[in-house]
């Protein structure tokens, strides 16, 4: 009888460790197989055989991601000729997280990211006017030239900034998706992060309450690789920083982000689980920036070689090819798109040369909501 109990529990200990294995190991399998999949860094663009998405999408795709490279070209340019002061961080070879995601997501759900923050509102609809006006500091300018580059708001096109407190605007992401849910918009927010932000307490933070209170916010790691000129590597012993979420029993996933179809289909995903009010999810994007950190960023840290080879996987390249491969538009029609998105820069530019800096008396206006606030006084 003794030994028969014996028996029954070993026996049972023994399945449960090798079915436990057996799945542990498929897991620890498709995750590699999903990782392989993603941190290749291909010989060339891909050329896709099929459109998966309808013509408008790879337009949005095409046209957005076009916008922010040229909007931003100029931007390092005009930074050189000290057009633009102060810090200036660009989002160049990055498009795809943003283009993707946009396409994924609908209006009313909300974006917040960290100081890398021109290209999301030029995607999201803010007028290219507005964002340039406030890199120069001008009373146009869609943050009044009181915020510069490192915070652009839009509350029109619900972009909540621009946080140059690195990993400031994660519990802010959390506490927005709380909102939506509080007030049962079903509406989301994207919270996008650097690689950098999630050596943050705020990060786990943000992660823990969010997946407790089951939050609608999907975070978005950025990972480019570096923060600053320190690499992932030297930050962490843990460098798949997706499964930084699975502590949390958060589904997490790393993505290919140099490619916006991948991004929009794991947002997707994500948006749906969040609407089900299943919360939140952690993407974990792959994705590289061309430019140095900053605009004065000496790059010792890694080689050209380095760069070269992401600038093969292009986002754009990748998808002007889709296009062109599937016959979706011409190259002349293309050009077309080219030749309107030129002039939009240029137009942005002119408009903030000739607006004003904003009056003194404005320094301190829109600091606090309550008008009342209580604490200053003259
Ligand atoms: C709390 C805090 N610590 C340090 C800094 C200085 N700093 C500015 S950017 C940055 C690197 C962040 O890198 P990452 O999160 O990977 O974003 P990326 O610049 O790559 O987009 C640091 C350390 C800061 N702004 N805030
Ligand atoms: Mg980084």
């Amino acid at each position: 009888m003794v030994l028969l109990k014996f028996w029954k529990v070993h026996f049972h200990l023994i399945w449960r460790l090798s079915v436990g294995a057996v799945f542990s190991h498929l897991t620890i399998v498709t995750k590699l197989t999903i990782m392989a999949a993603t941190t290749q860094v291909k010989g060339a663009a891909s050329k896709k055989e099929k459109a998966s998405y309808p013509k408008e999408t790879y337009m949005f795709w095409f046209e957005s991601m076009l916008l922010m490279r040229k909007f931003e070209e100029k931007a390092g340019q005009l930074y050189g000729m000290q057009k633009i002061r102060g810090f200036c961080h660009l989002y160049i070879g990055q498009e795809a997280c943003a283009a993707g995601a946009i396409s994924a997501l609908r209006r009313g759900d909300k974006y917040i990211t960290a100081y890398r923050d021109h290209a999301h509102p030029l995607a999201l609809g803010t007028s290219p006017n507005a964002v340039m006006a406030e890199l120069y500091g001008k009373e146009t300018g869609v943050s009044k030239g009181k915020g510069g580059s490192m915070h652009i708001f839009d509350k029109e096109n619900h972009f909540f900034g621009g946080h140059g407190i690195v990993g400031a605007q994660i519990p802010l992401g959390a506490g927005i998706g709380f909102a939506e849910k509080y007030n049962k918009t079903g509406n989301l927010c994207i919270c996008y992060m650097g690689d950098g932000a999630v050596r943050q307490g705020a990060f786990h933070e943000a992660l823990n309450l969010a997946m407790i209170w089951k939050i609608p916010v999907i975070f978005v790691i950025e990972n480019n690789g570096y923060a600053m000129g320190t690499s992932v590597q030297r930050t962490s012993n843990v460098h798949e920083l997706y499964t930084l979420g699975e502590a949390y029993d958060m589904p997490s996933e790393p993505v290919d982000a140099m490619n916006v179809e991948a991004v929009h289909d794991a947002v997707s995903r994500a948006a749906e689980r969040a609407r089900a009010c299943e919360g939140p999810t952690l993407l974990e994007f792959r994705t590289y920036r061309y430019k140095g950190h900053s605009m004065s960023d000496p790059q010792k840290y890694r080689t050209k070689e380095e760069v070269q080879q992401y600038k093969q996987r292009d986002p754009l390249e990748q998808v002007r090819q889709t296009i062109l491969t599937n016959k979706i538009v011409t190259e002349k029609e293309l050009e077309v798109i080219e030749v309107k998105v030129n002039a939009q820069v240029e137009e942005s530019v002119k408009f903030a040369e000739e607006s004003n800096y904003p009056d003194p008396s404005e320094a301190m206006k829109d600091i606090y909501a309550e008008p009342n606030y209580p604490f200053i006084m003259d």
